[in-house]
């Protein structure tokens, strides 16, 4: 028996993207604007100045990337669909020139024998909607079933994983919070009525999906990171379960127990979600399967008055976005979610890390360090599964290099090396390992793969 972790044979190895960040072709084919359009043409927003319009380029180069997923043995591959691409004014008119994209995309993935998992939303809300208020403003959520539904009845027939929003926490509160993603508004009030809203049309979006998508599975992908205090002071513990209030359970408790967490809606006070008769009911439509994201984990302190202060992981190694590798975090989210909260599939939608790549003199990238921590991360994913965690598959963030959002391209997350003048993309060593990895179903030797 292998000591090398080991996973199930039915488990789906993945790669995931996500249209903002590699399609480009933004103002292709009838395309809509979206908030991070604007965003991005916001003077200091986003570093150097980059944005979307370009990216990888996917729109037009997304045959070789699939070529590229049928060199790895990929079963599937996570992408979402850009909502002004199909509605360019967020409802009402159909942009039927975006939708025949995503058909060809669906198509040429099943052609290769490649799984699409859809994800409807991950945060390029079509600027006409937040002209009208965004995510905070309910119609939002009403807008969305109307996207769902007209996506839905083109691809439904052929996509079988439909993910509705990815990581609701960062659609509101980076956005209408903190300010730091589109639509960089820092009104935290409005940013849990935008939660709400965001929850809100997850739940109707679900019974649209399972009408129009009969044999699909509908699910919602969660970004968790585990908080743990700074020290086993009370005051730190407390802060902790604070912070993990507002990070985890405003998500996982409506939409696993049909409410918010007490002690968050007690912080909140006149703050509280703008919440109608029937909503939570809906919030908590049961979904099939659970995605998750996770790169690391929050450790807090209490501050002077008690609340939580993010600790930075000082002497702990992290990856080049600072984050603390922390594998045994992946772990306690994927235990948490099924003994906690119930869930009975789950697929870590996306894990994966940033490094300084460089091409070598002869052309190669040697990055090791992601081998390493894909390696330590997905070692804790199977140990997840074999204490009984209903874990069915993983996805890589990410196939390939792309905008990383407010770190514009500084930030290279890929298997595959984009080098952005000319969009060539070059196979880093992980990318062969996370090959042989697939085609082993158990970690590589660390030494094997290179070529
Ligand atoms: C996220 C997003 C991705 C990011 C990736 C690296 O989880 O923040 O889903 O779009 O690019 O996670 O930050």
């Amino acid at each position: 028996m292998s000591s090398r972790p080991q996973f199930p044979p039915d488990f789906l190895w993945g790669a995931a993207t996500s249209a903002y960040q590699i399609e480009g072709a933004t103002k292709e084919d009838g395309r809509g604007m979206s908030i991070w359009d604007t965003f991005c043409a916001t003077p200091g927003k986003v570093r150097n100045g980059d944005s979307g319009a370009i990216a990888c380029d996917s729109y037009h180069r997304y045959p070789q990337d699939i070529a590229r997923m049928q060199q790895l043995g990929l079963d599937a591959y996570r992408f979402s669909i850009a909502w002004p691409r199909v509605l360019p004014d967020g409802r009402g008119r159909v942009n039927e020139r975006g939708l025949d994209f995503y058909d060809r995309l669906v198509d040429e993935l099943l052609a290769a024998g490649i799984r699409p998992f859809a994800t409807l939303y991950h945060w390029d809300l079509p600027q006409a909607l937040e002209n009208e208020g965004g995510w905070p403003e309910r119609a939002t959520a009403e807008a969305f079933v109307e996207y769902a539904e007209v996506v839905a009845r083109r691809l439904g027939d052929r996509v079988g994983h439909w993910v509705t929003h990815n990581e609701p926490y960062c659609s509101s509160w980076l956005g209408y919070a903190l300010g730091l993603h589109a639509p960089g508004r820092t009104e935290p009030g409005t940013a849990v009525a935008a939660a709400h809203h965001v929850l809100l049309s997850h739940g109707l979006a679900v019974d649209v999906l399972r009408r129009e998508s009969h044999d699909a599975q509908v699910g919602i992908v969660l970004d968790s990171w585990p908080v743990y205090p700074a020290s086993g002071a009370p005051g730190d513990r407390t802060a902790a379960w604070e912070a993990d209030g507002f990070r985890n359970r405003l998500f996982f408790d409506p939409v696993f127990r049909g409410r918010y967490p007490e002690d968050v809606l007690e912080q909140l006070g006149t703050m509280a979600p703008p919440i109608r008769a029937g909503d939570l009911d809906t919030i908590a439509a049961p979904v099939d399967f659970v995605g998750l994201n996770n790169y690391s984990r929050t450790i807090v302190e209490a501050d002077e008055h008690g609340r939580p202060r993010v600790v930075p992981a000082n002497e702990a190694p992290v990856t080049a976005t600072g984050w603390e590798i922390y594998p045994d975090g992946i772990y306690e989210v994927l235990v948490r979610l099924h003994r906690e909260y119930g869930v009975r599939s789950l697929y870590v939608t996306e894990n994966g890390a940033a490094f300084p790549d460089e091409r070598g003199h002869d052309g190669r990238i040697d990055d090791r360090e992601r081998i390493e921590y894909l390696a330590q991360y997905l070692g804790a994913v199977s140990r997840a599964i074999s204490d009984g965690v209903p874990v069915h598959g993983y996805f890589v963030w990410s196939l390939l290099d792309n905008f990383e959002w407010a770190s514009g391209y500084s930030k290279r997350f890929g298997l595959l090396y984009v080098d952005y003048p000319t969009l060539e993309r070059v196979p880093k060593s992980s990318f062969y390992w996370y090959r042989d990895l697939i085609g082993a179903g158990q970690l590589p030797e660390p030494a094997l793969s290179a070529t």
